[in-house]
C-alpha cells in the first residue's frame, strides 16, 4: 500500500496514529504537497481533490479521505477502533468534531499564508476560529467520558486536532478556557503513536 503523506498534514496524522495503534506493517511513505492554488505534487491522479491523505492499495485502487482511509485500515487489521454501534455513533460525531476543527484552522493557515494581504478579510478568519472555540467548548462540556473510554477513532481524531492546533494556532491558547480537555490531551499526547507522529516542518 502507499500513502500520500505529510509530516505537517494533521489529517495524514490520524492515519499514522491508527496504523501505529493498529501494528499495521507494508505501507509505503510518498511524500506530497501542494495548495488550493498549486496542487504541486498532490496525487491528484489517485484523489481528484488534490489532497492528502490518499492510500493506493497494492492493486491500485485509490481510497481517500481520511476518515475513510482509517476505517478502511482498522476493517483490515480488525483493530476495533470503531466500536460496534451504538457507541460507533459517537464515535463517529466525535472524529466528524475534530475534522472539523482541522477543517477550520487549516482554512485559517491557508488564509494567513496564501491570500494576498490586502484582500483578507478578519472576520472570515474570525468565523472559523469561533467553530474551532465552539467545538472546543462542547469537547469539554459534553465529550469527556468517551474521551477517557476505550481508545476509538474519535479520541485519535481530537488528539490529531488538538496537536495541530498547537502547531499552528499556539497564540490562541486553546488550553486556558479547557483545563479538562487539556489534562485529557496531555496524557493522550504521551502515547508512543502521537509520539512517533509529532508534526515536523
Ligand atoms: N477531508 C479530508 C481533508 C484533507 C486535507 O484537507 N488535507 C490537506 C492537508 S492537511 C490538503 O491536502 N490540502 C490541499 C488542498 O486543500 O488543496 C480528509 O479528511 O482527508
Amino acid at each position: 500500500m502507499k500513502l500520500y503523506h505529510s509530516t505537517t498534514s494533521p489529517y495524514v496524522r490520524k492515519v499514522m496514529v491508527l496504523v501505529a495503534e493498529a501494528g499495521i506493517s507494508g505501507v509505503e511513505l510518498v511524500h506530497a504537497s501542494g495548495t488550493p492554488v498549486d496542487p504541486g505534487t498532490m496525487p491528484v491522479d489517485h484523489n481528484p481533490l488534490g489532497k492528502i491523505p490518499a492510500l493506493v492499495t497494492d492493486d491500485g485502487h485509490a481510497i481517500y479521505d481520511s476518515r475513510v482511509i482509517c476505517r478502511y485500515l482498522d476493517s483490515l487489521a480488525g483493530a476495533g477502533l470503531y466500536p460496534a454501534p451504538p457507541r460507533l455513533w459517537d464515535t463517529l460525531t466525535l472524529e466528524a468534531t475534530a475534522d472539523g476543527i482541522l477543517e477550520a484552522a487549516v482554512l485559517m493557515v491557508y488564509e494567513a499564508r496564501i491570500r494576498p494581504e490586502d484582500r483578507r478579510y478578519d472576520p472570515w478568519t474570525e468565523g472559523q476560529w469561533a467553530k474551532i472555540a465552539r467545538a472546543l467548548d462542547a469537547l469539554e462540556q459534553r465529550w469527556m467520558d468517551h474521551l477517557e473510554g476505550p481508545l476509538d477513532m474519535g479520541q485519535v481524531a481530537v488528539a490529531c486536532a488538538l496537536g495541530y492546533l498547537d502547531f499552528r494556532h499556539s497564540a490562541r491558547a486553546w488550553r486556558a478556557a479547557h483545563p479538562d480537555l487539556a489534562a485529557w490531551e496531555a496524557e493522550f499526547s504521551a502515547r508512543p503513536s502521537m509520539t512517533a507522529t509529532q508534526p515536523v516542518g
